[in-house]
């Protein structure tokens, strides 16, 4: 069994599959923080969990077409110049269960809570190309990376991000080593991932063990057949991964966490309250969250409770929100809905049926959440 190192986790995280390991938290648990601790964020794993000795531990740094090459240990790392961002990871079938009931879809069946918001520190990407001599001029078109975690031929974990990303002063791509202040958990990629901000969790690889600066995408499984958006109309037997590009930064997206789906709300001075999160990635900033109870025909704008203080295109953090509706007189259920409004002035789609896709990825269509009311 492969399977037998995995790290201990938490109660509360609840499990889409346990081998590999993927487990997402309670909505009412995910926006109760917002920085989602360590123990708390919820876990994407394809293989098993890597047993690293960071003694041992080395990055390798590879310039394609060059003799340009560096290893990296976590000391070494240590003595660059160290950068903090606050950050949201979330897996592009974040809310793949909603889409599924408009037609089956293949892919873990995740709720609304495949995301989490972090602080995250390390060493900026960029600062280690340019001490390569790499710079924004340099002709590169991809930066590869690969994972210590390996399938059963022995291929790695993979993924790219475009080049220039890694490259841009405000991209804040980082090679991190803590999350939250503390050691980055087995779980979440010890000792070093790679975090990309605002681009969907699958391009943030973990147990990092070689970065490649390419003119080429990664070949990997995961960069080429997978993580990918197609019409409608493509399924299984018409389906040609190669049309479609590679997920980079993820739509805008929100969740009503608090109440539950088909939970007893008690009314209380003629309101509900809700609670919820919203998130858009590309470091473009929520700048509004409508709630509508009644279909659309009358709709409030929800109060940001909590959001980072970086301003786009450099705000990577989720927002939290709450929302108090007045209800109709002796109402016995209403259904809520939520779309959040980013600082582009991207919105979310009405339906899932005019979105869906084979594999359930980019699933941001509104929330609906139908409730029972209490007087
Ligand atoms: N990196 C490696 N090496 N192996 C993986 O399986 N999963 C990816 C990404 N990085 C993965 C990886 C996916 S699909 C997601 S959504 C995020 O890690 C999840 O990060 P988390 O487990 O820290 O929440
Ligand atoms: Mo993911």
């Amino acid at each position: 069994d492969p399977f037998i190192k995995e790290p201990i986790r938490h109660a509360a995280l609840i499990p889409a599959s346990e081998k590999p390991f993927n487990a997402e938290l309670p909505p009412t648990l995910l926006v109760a923080n917002f920085i989602t601790p360590n123990e708390l964020f919820y876990v994407r794993n394809h293989l098993p969990v890597p047993e690293v000795d960071p003694k041992k531990y080395e990055l390798e740094v590879d310039v394609e077409g060059t003799n340009k090459s560096i290893k990296l240990t976590v000391e070494s790392l240590k003595k660059l110049p160290k950068h903090t961002i606050t950050a949201t990871i979330m897996c592009a079938g974040n809310r793949r269960s909603e889409m599924t009931e408009v037609k089956p879809v293949k892919g873990l069946s995740w709720g609304v809570g495949a995301l989490g918001n972090a602080e995250w520190s390390g060493v900026l990407l960029r600062d280690v190309l340019i001490s390569m001599g790499i710079d924004e001029n340099s002709n590169f078109q991809h930066v590869q990376f690969e994972g210590l975690d390996t399938d059963p031929t022995k291929k790695p974990y993979g993924a790219s991000i475009p080049f220039w990303k890694a490259i841009d002063r405000k991209g804040d791509v980082l090679l991190a080593y803590e999350m939250n202040n503390e050691v980055i958990p087995r779980d979440h990629g010890f000792p070093v991932r790679v975090i990309v901000p605002g681009v969907v969790g699958a391009r943030n690889v973990k147990w990092l063990k070689r970065i490649i600066v390419s003119n080429n995408e990664s070949d990997s499984h995961w960069q080429q057949n997978d993580y990918k958006g197609f019409s409608p109309g493509i399924d299984w037997d018409n389906v040609d991964f190669s049309k479609s590009p590679a997920i980079q930064e993820l739509p805008v997206t929100s969740a009503i966490c608090v109440p539950s789906p088909n939970q007893t709300v008690t009314v209380r001075d003629g309101h509900i309250t809700a609670y919820g999160y919203a998130w858009s990635g590309g470091g473009k900033k929520i700048i509004r969250v409508d709630v509508t109870i009644d279909k659309g025909d009358t709709w409030h704008v929800a109060d940001i409770i909590q959001q980072d203080s970086a301003e786009p295109p450099q705000h990577w953090g989720w927002s939290l929100w709450t929302v108090q509706v007045p209800v109709s007189k002796n109402a016995k259920e209403v259904e809520i809905w939520v779309k959040a409004v980013d600082s582009s002035y991207n919105t979310q789609p009405e339906s899932f049926k005019n979105i869906w896709n084979l594999r359930g990825v980019l699933s941001n269509a509104y929330h609906k959440v139908p409730i029972k009311l209490q007087w």
